[in-house]
């Protein structure tokens, strides 16, 4: 049996273009920065991003927390959105490792956070509090629908930044969704942030790593964190090498998973028992839900798994659906069609 695995764009498997590259790279120890294939890529994605540097860690957690222990000292806060896949999915890293203070406050169902209520955290100096050193955005927002954040709102927070002296990071795991979705060059949408980290093994498609872009003097700060974390890679050209072939060929295609999560989102929403707002999705990530307790949603995983499809539940009625490069139209028809026999047979 075919299997149709939207629980999310990091099941993408390597490309042969990929394995290929792979195959091909020219390796050295990247510990003395001495991996020709992961300098280039290093450059290749500064290049891209409109920064001066940037430097290959393993994961997008690696890249956010490599960010976080940079930017700030023990004790410093961050603030960041309440549904941020940094508060939530990161295991803590930030207070773990590097004792700094996340500060949340709501993200609203577009990802943003009001910027009254960013202003609103920060703190005054005050022997009291911790001292407000960084805001995180995220782009696109997992939690929060798969949105776009535009280039305007990034820029706002920035300004806002600026003004009382903090820094801003932004957690492009999806960067590249962003800009496709925005049809705007993803430079627009990192012009004004001190970092960002983006992820080759989510949409683009490769098999590991994520990229961590900022001015030359934070990467070089970047580069000691990464070693403290027992992230300094040797032969790392065996995984850039995948990243140089997913960024000069991955990204275009981006719009095809887009219009696959439309096509899914318009077909869950004529289906009896399940409520979508199809207006809300706008890149690779649809969230939709039971309307009432026929069934929970682990069993009605479990009967589409029976039918070759998997999806992720989220919660006792919520569940998530991530299109990518493993899935073609087809494949949407056919979760619609088995999303409705099951929903028929309860
Ligand atoms: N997200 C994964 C899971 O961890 C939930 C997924 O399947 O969506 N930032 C964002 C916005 C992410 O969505 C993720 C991964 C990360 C960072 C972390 O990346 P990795 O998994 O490479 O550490």
């Amino acid at each position: 049996m075919e299997i149709v695995d939207l629980r999310s764009d990091t099941v993408t498997l390597p490309t042969p273009a990929m394995r290929e590259a792979v195959y091909h790279a020219e390796l050295g120890d990247d510990v003395f920065c001495e991996d020709p294939t992961t300098n280039r890529l290093e450059q290749m994605a500064a290049e891209r991003m409109g920064k001066e540097a940037a430097i290959l860690v393993v994961s997008g957690t690696m890249g956010n927390l490599v960010c976080t222990l940079s930017h700030c000292a023990r004790g410093e806060e961050v603030i960041l959105g309440d549904r941020s896949h940094t508060f939530l999915y990161e295991s803590g890293g930030m207070s773990a490792l590097g004792g700094i203070h996340p500060h949340t406050i709501s993200n609203q169902p577009d990802g943003t956070m009001r910027l009254e209520d960013i202003k609103a955290a920060i703190r005054g100096d005050n022997v009291h509090f911790p001292r407000t050193r960084l805001i995180c955005l995220e782009n696109t927002h997992n939690r929060c629908n798969g949105s776009a954040l535009s280039a305007e709102y990034i820029d706002s927070v920035a300004a806002l930044a600026k003004e009382h002296g903090l820094l801003v990071h932004l957690d492009g795991a999806r960067i590249f969704n962003a800009a496709v979705a925005l049809e705007v060059d993803v430079k627009e949408l990192t012009a004004n942030v001190d970092s960002l980290s983006f992820c080759l093994s989510k949409g683009l498609s490769g098999p590991v790593g994520s990229l961590v872009c900022g001015s030359s003097k934070f990467i070089a700060e970047a580069r000691r964190t990464r070693k403290v974390l027992g992230g300094g890679m040797r032969q790392a050209g065996i995984i850039a090498a995948a990243g140089i072939t997913a960024l000069e060929e991955m990204v275009d295609r981006l719009a095809e998973d887009h219009k696959n999560a439309r096509r899914l989102a318009e077909g869950i929403a004529n289906i009896n028992g399940l409520s979508i707002e199809p207006a809300r999705v706008q890149t690779n990530i649809i969230y939709f839900e039971l309307d009432e307790n026929r069934m929970t949603a682990k069993e009605l995983v479990t009967e589409l798994d029976k039918k070759g499809v998997k999806l992720l539940s989220l919660a006792s009625r919520r569940f998530r659906a991530v299109t990518h490069y493993g899935i073609s139209a087809e494949d949407i028809d056919l979760t619609i069609k088995a999303l409705s026999e099951v929903m028929k047979a309860v």
